[in-house]
C-alpha cells in the first residue's frame, strides 16, 4: 500500500477519536502523544492483549493488568469499537481458564487473573526487588481480586457506548453472569446478615491484604447488580440466582458513613497513623514507600493511588449521592499518586466537582508522566493506562460525557483558561463531535442519537444542535438545531 493510502485509511479509522484543547499547547501535544500511543495499542480484530506498557518497553513482561480493561478499553470503546471488542475476545477465550481458577480457589464463576499473558493463568510473579534493591512478596496475584469486577465493567462500558445486542446477548452476557458467580461464592455473611469480602487488595497497594475494601465490595455489589440486569435477556441464568446476587449486592458492607459523606478505605483505616502526604513528600507523584519505608507507609493513611475515588469515576450511580466532593477533599491529599494510573482519575473528579483548576493540575501531571519521565519508570515503556485516563480526564470529565440507558449524557465542565474543548467519539455507530465553549455546547452529529445535555433530553438528527450552557447546576436550554 502506498504511503498516502496508508495515512488515509489510518484517518479514516481514526477519525472519531481527535481532541483539541484550544488555549493550552502544552496539553494539547501531551494529549496527541497520549492518543497516538492508545491508537497504536490495540488490533482491530481477533483478540488483543494490551500490556501495561504496550509494545514500548519491557517492565512487567508484557503482562496484561486491569490497565487495558479499565484505562485503555474506554477511549477504543467509544472511537473505535471493534478494537474494543478485540481486546473483550482477549478475556471471552480465556474464560475457560478463569473458571479453572476459580474451582482451584475454591470458589463459583470465574477469577480473572490479575497479571496475564497468551494463557490466561495468573502469571503475577510472588516476589520482586524494590527501588532499594529490597527482595519483597507480592501478594496482589493472590489477593487483588477486584480485576474481575474489571473485566466485568469493561464488557457492560463497551454495551453502553455500542449498544452491540449480540455480544450482550452472548459473550458479554456470559462474562457478567461468571464474574457475578465469582463475587456470590466469595462474599461471606455475618451473623447479622452483612456481606463481607475478607483478605484482599484493593488499588492501594500500600495496604494488604484488608478486609471489606470499599472499593472492591462496591465494585462486587456493581457487578452483581449489573450481570441481574444484563442476563434477564440471556439465557442461563435463573430467576432465583437473580434474587440471590441482588439480596448478596444489598448485604455487602461498603463502610460508607452518611454523617460524613466518606467512604472508610476499609475496615481500620481510620484507626491508621493519620499522615498527610501533601504535607510530607517534596511532590507528588512520589514512591512513598520508598520515601518513609514499607511498614511506615502500611501503618499510615497514606494511599498509593485513587481508590475509594475510583468508585465516583467508574460506577457513580453505584456511590451515595453528593459524596464526590467530601471522598474528594479527604482521600486527594492522602494520595501519593505512587501509580501512573492515578493522577488522571484525580483530574476526571476534579473536574466533575466542577473544581477545574485542580483538574487541570492534575491533568497535566498524567499527561506528562512519560515526557518528563515523572515517575523515573520510563525506561521501561510507556503508561499506557494512565494515557488513557489522560483520554478519560478529558471526555468523561471535562466534556462530561458518558453513555447511561439509551442516550449519551453531555454534562461539561470548562477551566477558564480555555477557549473550547472539541472531542469526537462514536455513540452507537453515529460519529458525534462535541464542541464545548464558554457557555455552550454544540454537537455535530452524521445519524441519530439520543443525547441529554445538562438534564435536557433530545434525539439528535444528522447536522448540528447547539445547548446552551448558561449555569451547568441549571442545565441547558437549547438553541439551534439543523
Ligand atoms: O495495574 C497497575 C497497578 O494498579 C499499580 N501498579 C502497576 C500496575 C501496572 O500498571
Amino acid at each position: 500500500m502506498l504511503l498516502a493510502e496508508h495515512r488515509r485509511a489510518w484517518a479514516a479509522r481514526w477519525e472519531s477519536a481527535d481532541i483539541a484543547i484550544e488555549g493550552d499547547e502544552d496539553l494539547q501535544l501531551a494529549t496527541r502523544l497520549a492518543l497516538f500511543h492508545l491508537m497504536g495499542s490495540a488490533a482491530d480484530h481477533g483478540e488483543a492483549a494490551v500490556g501495561a506498557r504496550g509494545l514500548t518497553g519491557h517492565a512487567y513482561r508484557g503482562h496484561v493488568f486491569w490497565d487495558a480493561d479499565t484505562f485503555v478499553l474506554p477511549f477504543l470503546a467509544a472511537t473505535h469499537p471493534g478494537a474494543a471488542r478485540a481486546m473483550l475476545e482477549y478475556r471471552v477465550r480465556r474464560l475457560a481458564t478463569a473458571r479453572d481458577a476459580a474451582r482451584a480457589a475454591g470458589v463459583a464463576g470465574a477469577r480473572f487473573p490479575w497479571e496475564s499473558a497468551d494463557g490466561g493463568d495468573d502469571v503475577t510473579p510472588r516476589s520482586g526487588r524494590d527501588r532499594a534493591g529490597q527482595v519483597v512478596p507480592i501478594r496482589t496475584g493472590e489477593d487483588e481480586l477486584h480485576i474481575t469486577a474489571q473485566v466485568a465493567w469493561a464488557a457492560a462500558l463497551y454495551i453502553d457506548w455500542t449498544g452491540d445486542e449480540e455480544f450482550a446477548a452472548g459473550p458479554g452476557c456470559e462474562l457478567l453472569a461468571e464474574t457475578a458467580r465469582f463475587w456470590a461464592s466469595r462474599i461471606r455473611r455475618d451473623t447479622t446478615g452483612a456481606g463481607h469480602l475478607y483478605g484482599v487488595i484493593g488499588p492501594d497497594e500500600y495496604h494488604e491484604p484488608v478486609d471489606d475494601s470499599a472499593f472492591t465490595n462496591v465494585m462486587a455489589r456493581w457487578n452483581l447488580r449489573r450481570a441481574a440486569e444484563v442476563s434477564q435477556t440471556c439465557a442461563g441464568v435463573s430467576g432465583d440466582e437473580r434474587r440471590h446476587w441482588l439480596d448478596l449486592a444489598e448485604s455487602l458492607v461498603d463502610g460508607y458513613d452518611g454523617r460524613t459523606g466518606i467512604y472508610e478505605q476499609f475496615a481500620g483505616f481510620y484507626g491508621l497513623e493519620p499522615l498527610i502526604i501533601a504535607e510530607v513528600a517534596p511532590r507528588r507523584p512520589i514512591t512513598a514507600d520508598l520515601l518513609l519505608g514499607r511498614e511506615r507507609v502500611r501503618g499510615s493513611q497514606v494511599v498509593k493511588q485513587a481508590d475509594v475515588l475510583m468508585l465516583h469515576h467508574l460506577v457513580p450511580d453505584e456511590v451515595a449521592p453528593d459524596s464526590l466532593v467530601p471522598n474528594l477533599e479527604y482521600y486527594e491529599p492522602r494520595t501519593a499518586h505512587g501509580s501512573s494510573l492515578s493522577p488522571g482519575v484525580h483530574a476526571s473528579l476534579f473536574a466533575r466537582a466542577g473544581m477545574t483548576d485542580g483538574a487541570v493540575a492534575a491533568l497535566r501531571l498524567a499527561a506528562r508522566i512519560d515526557l518528563d519521565d515523572l515517575t523515573a519508570t520510563g525506561a521501561g515503556g510507556v503508561h499506557l493506562a494512565a494515557m488513557g485516563s489522560v483520554w478519560q480526564a478529558l471526555v468523561f470529565g471535562f466534556a462530561g460525557l458518558r453513555a447511561r440507558d439509551d442516550r449519551l449524557v453531555v454534562d461539561p465542565r470548562l477551566p477558564t483558561a480555555w477557549s473550547a474543548l472539541d472531542v469526537r467519539v462514536r455513540y452507537r455507530g453515529t460519529a458525534i463531535r462535541v464542541r464545548v465553549e464558554p457557555g455552550s455546547v454544540r454537537l455535530t452529529a452524521d445519524g441519530g442519537a439520543r443525547v441529554e445535555v445538562a438534564g435536557e433530553v433530545a434525539d439528535l438528527g444528522a447536522g448540528v444542535s447547539e445547548f446552551a450552557l448558561p449555569d451547568a447546576a441549571r442545565g441547558a436550554a437549547r438553541l439551534r438545531e439543523g
